[in-house]
Order: structure tokens, then sequence, then C-alpha cells
């Protein structure tokens, strides 16, 4: 073989994940954003019973009092926020926003914490300190010239239930259900999906279930980056001998072979576990294919010897049997082969696994979610589950890995643009106002609106809206059309400087932070991946004395915005009790709310499907039909075409960059790559460092990331290639979504790749 060219920062990296490296970057982030003798302190009050839920990820710990979980990304992003940098107004004197948006998204949240509330000056092109009475007072009086259908209400999902439960109340008492949230970018299929075949919108499992399960089957995520404390689970499950099949068209190295750093021995010894028992490379989209192909080998298995399927559990719990088997019979091999990238013999070891396991978890995250049929994959895995009856039982279930630390808690207390009735009811018979009854804008049909200009304002509660939205040509220029954009937030971010007629950055305590309120300190309520819902009480001395919490801020600008409103804006604030009363009262599940929040670990909220009860319109848990194998078979296809994956690197939360290393993919130093198999590199006369240009195929349009250094990675599925997220949004069409659920298809865009033009 010829001898590869050095790219630089590119190198191979041959260790497990986790270990001392992950220490090693734990003590850098720490270095490079914090005062290091207060760090390990704060560190240690992550997600313990008096202190902060990790900001990090929505894995929940083993009822959240156990002993400190080390997990390197927790640290970032700990640290991230807990940062001695700031950004005081003097700051903006020097610095036009038009000259900051030159800067990158990195530096500009490296720059630190903003202190001040900020109005953005036209004639100066400068943030400027504006007092927190006059921002409301202003705010409050754009809205209420607007019509409330032309204002979107964002959430990202890291803000407290308390927060989030007064932002919908506020919208909802203005007038509007225009409810885009990161959610809908996320697990929007999970929500749309789950419903339909299970009865509820949210994962089954528990920890606990980690140790009684006799098989795993991971599909389409990375906790070895998104969800580091999952990998204790896995570790722990691993080391027990239980199968792990994992389906990915890259080879993650968490997802191989991984050491604890909670493990003194494997530590000592430089030892490490292998995690994934089966690693399939399945194709970029091919999901269904291989999980279609799975069961119609389980059916054939059942045929032949009667004992695979759990026919009391189909029976008694389920229906739609029939058509959903005869789509599979219809479904022929060769298909599933060539949409799966994967060989009728592997699809069949995996459902010989499968029907040895009686107790079977699946885990599922963006690879599965992101996709023009995002609904249907997760229907097709729990389709997967009811073939062996793997509800409602221990060590069994459906495990979606959630984004944001408090994504689903968000969704629970009514972050939703399709509220149900009886939500809207309880909200009318509890605080006397009538909600609007119209379904409203998720995140992509804000965006359209806002394109369109028939948006006209911006609320958001956290979050970076223009920059994690796909299509950036277009985002990107329509947030300048709105006449009023208003941010909630920690740090500087690009959606921060994409300024409206009129815009405001209102800075806001972080998780980590002491919130004091006129009864005294506060804390706040989160829900994990795992339905548990539980305190979070900040401790650190907040970033500057003028920040404020979030539901204090959404209750400003709800009270100068509303003048003869029902709500007791600012008495809620004074005691968050109070906001939890009222969800106790308009939300099913939190009886006792505030009693039960003060038991270490909290309280499960009531999941059916656990007790084989199906909150579905016809009481059963629903098979579904996918039709055919493809995912989107209108718009793929032709020649020499990639399926480009926007993925997360090691060092980001988002667009949130902390550093620019993918230490496990072996990137070093930057982000302007494209991964690429070596075969589909050399058929188009490619070679290792290649600049090449990135083309979406789409009609009318020409979508085009320039200048991106090819790759040849030897652990990517071929013909599927991958760059970060947020960069390679540019190639992202705005209409490019699930159609069931809104998702945008981020992990599945034809893509052509081009030698770049020497110029
Ligand atoms: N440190 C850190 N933690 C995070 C985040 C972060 O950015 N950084 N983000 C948070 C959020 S909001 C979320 S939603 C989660 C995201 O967590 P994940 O769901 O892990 O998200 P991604 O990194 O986007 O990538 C998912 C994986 O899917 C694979 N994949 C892509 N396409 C396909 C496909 O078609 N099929 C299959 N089987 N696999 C595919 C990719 O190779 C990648 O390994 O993490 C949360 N936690
Ligand atoms: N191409 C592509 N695009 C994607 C994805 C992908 O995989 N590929 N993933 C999608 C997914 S899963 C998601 S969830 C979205 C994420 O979309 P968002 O949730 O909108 O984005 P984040 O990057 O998490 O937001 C970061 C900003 O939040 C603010 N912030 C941080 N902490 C706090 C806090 O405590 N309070 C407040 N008020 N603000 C805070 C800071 O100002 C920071 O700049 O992106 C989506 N976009
Ligand atoms: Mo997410």
């Amino acid at each position: 073989m010829a001898i590869r060219r050095e790219v630089p920062g590119i190198r191979p990296y041959d260790g497990p994940a986790g270990g001392w490296g992950a220490l090693r970057a734990t003590t850098q982030a720490i270095r490079l954003q914090m005062d290091s003798v207060k760090a390990p302190i704060t560190l240690m009050r992550t997600n313990q019973p008096d202190g902060f839920d990790c900001p990090g990820c929505a894995w929940p710990d083993k009822e959240h009092k156990s002993t400190f979980q080390f997990c390197e990304n927790g640290a970032k992003a700990v640290t991230w926020e807990a940062t001695s940098k700031r950004v005081r107004p003097e700051f903006f004197e020097s610095n036009t926003v038009s000259s900051l948006l030159q800067r990158s998204d990195f530096e500009l949240e490296d720059m630190g914490r903003l202190t001040h509330p900020l109005v953005y000056d036209r004639a100066t092109d400068t943030y400027r300190a504006v007092d927190w009475g006059v921002a409301f007072a202003r705010i409050g009086e754009v809205l209420r010239g607007l019509s409330p259908d032309q204002v979107d209400f964002y959430t990202s999902g890291r803000a407290s239930n308390e927060a989030a439960y007064l932002f919908q109340l506020f919208a909802r008492e203005y007038g509007t259900n225009n409810f885009p949230d990161c959610s809908n970018m996320c697990h929007e299929p999970t929500s749309v999906g789950l419903p339909q075949s299970i009865g509820i919108g949210k994962g089954t499992v528990s920890l606990e279930d980690f140790d009684s399960c006799e098989l795993i089957i991971a599909i389409g995520h990375n906790p070895g980056t998104n969800h580091p404390r999952m990998m204790g689970t896995l570790h722990e499950a691993a080391r027990r001998n239980v199968p792990i099949i994992v389906f990915n068209p890259l080879r993650e190295r968490a997802l191989e072979r991984f050491a604890d750093p909670q493990n003194w021995l494997e530590m000592a010894t430089y030892g490490s576990t292998r995690i994934a028992s089966t690693y399939y490379q399945v194709d970029a989209g091919g999901d269904a294919a291989a999980l279609k192909g799975i069961m119609k080998a389980l059916l054939a298995m059942d045929a032949d010897r009667g004992d695979v399927l759990d026919r009391d559990f189909i029976a008694a719990h389920t229906e739609g049997f029939n058509a959903f088997a005869a789509d599979l019979a219809a479904t022929t091999w060769e298909d599933i082969e060539k949409a799966s990238g994967l060989t009728r013999a592997d699809l069949e070891q995996v459902a010989d696994l499968y029907a040895k396991s009686n107790a079977t978890i699946v885990t599922y995250g963006m690879g599965v979610t992101q996709h023009s049929k995002g609904t249907a994959n997760v229907r097709l895995i729990a389709d997967l589950l009811f073939l062996r009856g793997n509800f409602g039982k221990p060590g069994a279930g459906i495990c979606p890995l959630r984004g944001h630390s408090n994504v689903q808690g968000n969704r629970t207390v009514g972050i939703t643009e399709k509220p149900t009735d009886s939500f809207l009811k309880q909200i009318e018979d509890v605080l006397g106002f009538k909600p609007p009854q119209t379904h409203g804008h998720d995140a992509v049909k804000t965006m359209q609106a806002m394109i369109d200009g028939t948006a006209k304002a911006l609320i958001c509660l956290g979050g970076n809206f223009a920059v994690a939205l796909p299509d950036s040509e277009q985002a990107f220029p329509a947030m300048a059309k709105l006449d009023l954009s208003v941010h909630i937030g920690t740090k500087l971010n690009r959606s921060h400087l994409l300024v409206a007629k009129e815009t405001y950055l209102l800075p806001c305590l972080g998780r980590t932070e002491l919130d004091v309120q006129a009864s005294g300190p506060q804390s706040v309520t989160v829900e994990d991946s795992m339905s548990m819902v539980h305190a979070s009480a900040g401790k650190l001395t907040p970033a500057s004395e003028e920040l404020r919490s979030e539901p204090s801020i959404v209750a400003g600008m709800a009270n100068a915005t509303l003048p003869n409103s029902k709500v007791p804006w600012l008495d809620l604030v004074a005691d968050y009790d109070k906001i939890r009363d009222l969800i106790e009262k308009t939300v099913p599940g939190f009886e006792n709310f505030n009693a039960r929040i003060r038991t270490p670990g909290g309280f499960r909220l009531p999941l059916p499907p656990t007790e084989r009860k199906w909150p579905t319109p016809t009481g059963k848990a629903m098979f579904s039909v996918y039709g055919g194998v493809k995912e989107d078979a209108d718009v793929l296809g032709g020649e020499n075409v990639l399926r480009l994956m926007t993925i997360r690197s090691h060092d980001q939360y988002n667009t949130t960059i902390y550093a620019l290393d993918d230490r496990y993919r072996g990137v070093f130093g930057r982000r302007d790559v494209l991964f690429m198999h070596e075969d589909d590199m050399a058929a188009r006369g490619l070679e290792h460092g290649d600049l090449v240009d990135i083309e979406t195929i789409v009609t009318g349009r020409q979508l085009r990331l320039k200048k991106i250094t090819a790759i040849a990675y030897a652990n990517i599925a071929r013909g599927s290639v991958a760059a970060y997220y947020p960069e390679a949004n540019v190639l992202v069409p705005i209409d490019f979504i699930d159609k069931e659920s809104g998702t945008p298809s981020y992990k599945s865009i034809p893509v052509r790749v081009l030698r770049s033009e020497v110029t």
C-alpha cells in the first residue's frame, strides 16, 4: 500500500475510550476555565442529593445519591458554565456586532459569562447595558403591538421545569401555541412515534433494568461522548457478559473498548473492557432495513421452531400484528441487504441472539431519529421489542437517549406546539384564562415563517436557534427580518449577534449557581431520560450580581406584557414551591410535588407501559407497518450519491464548542474535515488530505460547503460520510424533514463530494 501523506491534526487513536486520557482532559478543562481551587469542590457537587443536576446530559444517576460519578464531558459542561471569564458591557464598547460575527462559535462562547442585560444599539452597531425594568417594559410594548401568532417562543432543553412551565404559561396567556423547541430537532420522532406504539412518548426502562437485562441493542448513539455516565452502565453489563450489539456506520471507540475511570484496577493496569460484542456498520439511513431484516428472520425462525415469538404477549397486548407480518413477508432480503449494507447472515445472527434473550433493552439516539423516516424508525424498534414481550418486565424495554439534561421535563410541563385538550382545559380551570386551541409552530415551521417574513418576534429561553437549525444560508438572514428577538442566555453565541430590528440579551443564572429569591434560596426540578424528577440547587456565587434566574426573567417579561394577567407572576417567583403547586394542579403525575422532591432521588413519573398498560386509542400496544426499506426513495438515489451524517465531536456540546479535538476519532485542533471510506475516496480519485467541496443534491438551489479536508477513515461504512455539526448545517435544506415529526434529517443528507477548485 502506498504511504499515506501526513495530514495536520489527523492521527489515529489506538487506546480505549475513557481511562487516563479522560482524566487528563478533565484537568485541562478546569485549567482553561476555572479557578483550580474551587473546581474540585464544584465538581463534587454535581449530581449529589443537595447539589445541582449535571447540565451535561439526561442520563440518570443511581437514586441521585451515589458517590461522585466521574465524567469528562460533565466536567466540561460544569467548568464551561462556572468559568471565571466574563463579558462585561465595556467589552462591547470596543467590539461591534459585525466584528463579533467574524469570530468562531468557539471564540464567542469562550469569552465567558454575560454579566448585564443588554440592548442592541443600531447607531453604533454595539450592545450596551440596559436596565432590567426598561428591557421588560419595551419587550412588553412590542409584543402587545403584535398578533400572538406572529410570535414564537423557543425553548432549549436545559431550562428547569419551573422556568419552562412559566414560559408556556406566558405564551399561552399571551395567546399562542408557537413553541419551537430543541426537541423538534432531536427526539420529536420519539415523542410522536412512541405514543402511537405504546401510548407514551418516553422511554420505559430504569437504571435497575440494566442490572438484569440479558441483551442490549444500541442503535445510532455515541455514549462515550454524549452520555458518558452511560458508559459506566454499559461497562458493568459487558463485564456481566451481556451481549451488546451495536448498529452504527461509524465505529465509535467508546462502543468498542472503554476503561472506566471509576474502576481503579482497570486504571492501574491500563486495562479496558470490550463493550460491543458485535459491531454492525449499517449504512446511514439503513436502520429500518436492518430492523426489518432482524424481524423477518425472527418470524422465519418462529415458523420453524414455534417458540421464538411471545405469542401470549402479542395476543393479549397488541394490535396490528397481521398487517405488520404481511409487510415483512413482502419485503425481500435483496432489498434489505441493499438498503442496510448488512448481509442476511448478519441480521439472522442478531435475530438468533435476540431469540435467546429473555430480557432485551434497545437504546437509541440521533442516528435513528434525525432521518426523514425518523418516526417510522422509532416505531420499528418498538415492534422488535413487542415480538418477544420486552415491555413491562424486569431488564427489558425501550431506552431513547435524550438530549439536553431537561428536554424531557420541558415537554412534560407543557412546552409543546400540539397541546392536548385536557392540558388546555386544566390550564383554563386552574388559571382562569382560555389558552389558544390552535396548534402552533415547531422549530422548522418557525424558521420557515421567519424566512417568509410572517413571524415578527422570537423569544428564546436559552439555546442557539439559528445555528442549531438547518439551512444556515436562509436561517441566518431570517433572524434579521424580525422586529424583535430576545435571548435569555449565559454566554454569547451567533444567534445573539444575528440581530433583529430590536434585540435584547438577558443574562441568566446557570444551574450551578445559587438562586436566592424573596423567600430564600431556591431549588428547581428536572426530569432525566428515565422519567425521574428530582431537585437541583445551585451553590456557586453567581457570575455577576446583575444576573437573574430564568423563572424570574420569564415572569418579568410576562408581567410587563400582560397588564390584566390572571397569573400572579411576581408571587410565583418569590417562592418556586408556588410554581410547583401550579404544575401539580395542571400536569398529571405530580401529586405532592413539593413533598416528593424533598426526598433524595426524587420520584418517578408514571409510565403505564411498564405495567403493560397502553394509553393508546385502542388500549393496546400497536404494531406499525413501515412499507419498503428506504427512508426517502424519492429524494435519494442516482450516481455518485453519498449520505452525509452531521455529528458531534468529543469536545462540543451542541453548538457550544469547548475545544477543537475529537480525540477518539483521531482529529486534533480542527473541525473542517469530512470522514470518508477509503474506497469512496478512491472512486472519486481523491487522496487522504485532499480539499473537497460537499454539495447537497437538492433541486433549485446550490448548497455547498467548500474546502473541507477529506480524510480516509477506515471506521466508516462505505457510502456514508460524516462532518461536524453545526458547520455542516449549510448543507441541510430547511424542508428536508421527517414529515411525521418535523425533525430535520440531519443524519442522511444526499451529497456529492467534489475536489475543490484551486483558487
Ligand atoms: N458532550 C456532549 N453531550 C451531549 C451533547 C453534546 O453535543 N455533547 N448533546 C446532547 C444532545 S442535545 C443530544 S440529542 C444527545 C446526542 O447524542 P447522540 O444520539 O449520541 O448524537 P450524535 O453525536 O449526533 O450521533 C449519534 C451517533 O449516531 C451515528 N449515526 C449517524 N447516522 C446514523 C444512522 O443512520 N444509523 C445509525 N445506526 N447510526 C447513525 C453516528 O455515527 C453517531 O455515533 O447528546 C446530548 N449530550
Ligand atoms: N446538523 C445538525 N444540527 C443539529 C443537530 C445535529 O445532530 N446535526 N442536533 C440537534 C439537536 S439534537 C439539538 S438538541 C439542537 C440544540 O439546539 P440548542 O439547544 O438551541 O443549542 P445549544 O447549543 O445547546 O445552546 C447553547 C446556548 O445555550 C445557552 N445556555 C447555556 N446554558 C444555559 C442556561 O443554563 N440557561 C440559558 N437560558 N441558556 C443557556 C448559551 O448561551 C449557549 O450559547 O441542535 C440540533 N441541530
Ligand atoms: Mo438534542
